[in-house]
């Protein structure tokens, strides 16, 4: 059985559960906080959340892991069979990472945690999450999926990138960041009650 440590209010935490759960993989939650002690630098020498725990070995890094899901449990797959079309959905994945998570983070802290960002790291979240938008404009299909015909994991990181992400732009800007995206806006509406997503969405609230 596979351990899954972090914390249930942790978005990557809830993508990598859902992908458990959407291949129907044997897990166990074990809560773990991000910190710079030991023990948890060993399963994610970051500290960050999430890792898992495999027959005694970590791994973290929610794209390693979910690389390594689809090698163990290839049903459903998650990445295309084509090796072109599954580096372009790895592709989208890292813009969502990268390019918007990311980039929103820089203002979490103010968001939700009560501590105060400067007005130039705001500035620059906005200017590079315009840039962000207009990359992944570029190459999000979202008809009627993220990558195009199929439930792939860009899916996942949409939904995942786009939770946490729209919800510090309306904290700090007031604004929708999925206005004027409708693509993006269907896809979230699609993963909410998609089966795996809304159950780890239920279980964050007991
Ligand atoms: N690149 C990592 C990001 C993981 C991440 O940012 N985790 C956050 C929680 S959602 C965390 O542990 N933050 C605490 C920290 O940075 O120390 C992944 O894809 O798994």
């Amino acid at each position: 059985m596979i351990q899954l440590y972090g914390l249930r209010m942790s978005n990557y935490y809830s993508l990598v559960k859902a992908l458990l759960v959407e291949k129907e993989v044997d897990f166990e939650e074990v809560k773990a906080p991000p910190t710079q002690e030991e023990d948890n630098l060993v399963r994610t020498p970051m500290g960050k959340m999430p890792s898992i725990g495999v027959d005694g070995g970590y791994m973290s890094e929610s794209l390693a892991i979910a690389s390594y899901l689809d090698r163990v449990q290839p049903e459903p797959a998650l990445l295309p069979g084509d090796a072109f079309a599954a580096g372009k959905v790895v592709e989208l994945a890292c813009h969502l990472k990268l390019d918007v998570e990311l980039v929103a983070r820089r203002c979490l802290p103010e968001a939700f945690f009560g501590g105060k960002v400067s007005d130039e790291t705001k500035e620059s979240t906005r200017a590079d999450l315009a840039k962000g938008m207009k990359a992944l404009d570029r190459i999000f299909v979202g008809d009627p999926y993220a990558a195009g015909e199929e439930l792939t994991l860009a899916d996942f990181y949409t939904f995942y990138t786009f939770g946490l992400s729209g919800g510090i732009v309306q904290k700090i800007f007031g604004e929708d960041i999925l206005e004027g995206h409708p693509k993006i806006q269907g896809v979230m509406a699609r993963m909410a009650e998609h089966p795996s997503v809304a159950r780890v969405e239920a279980e964050k609230a007991s």
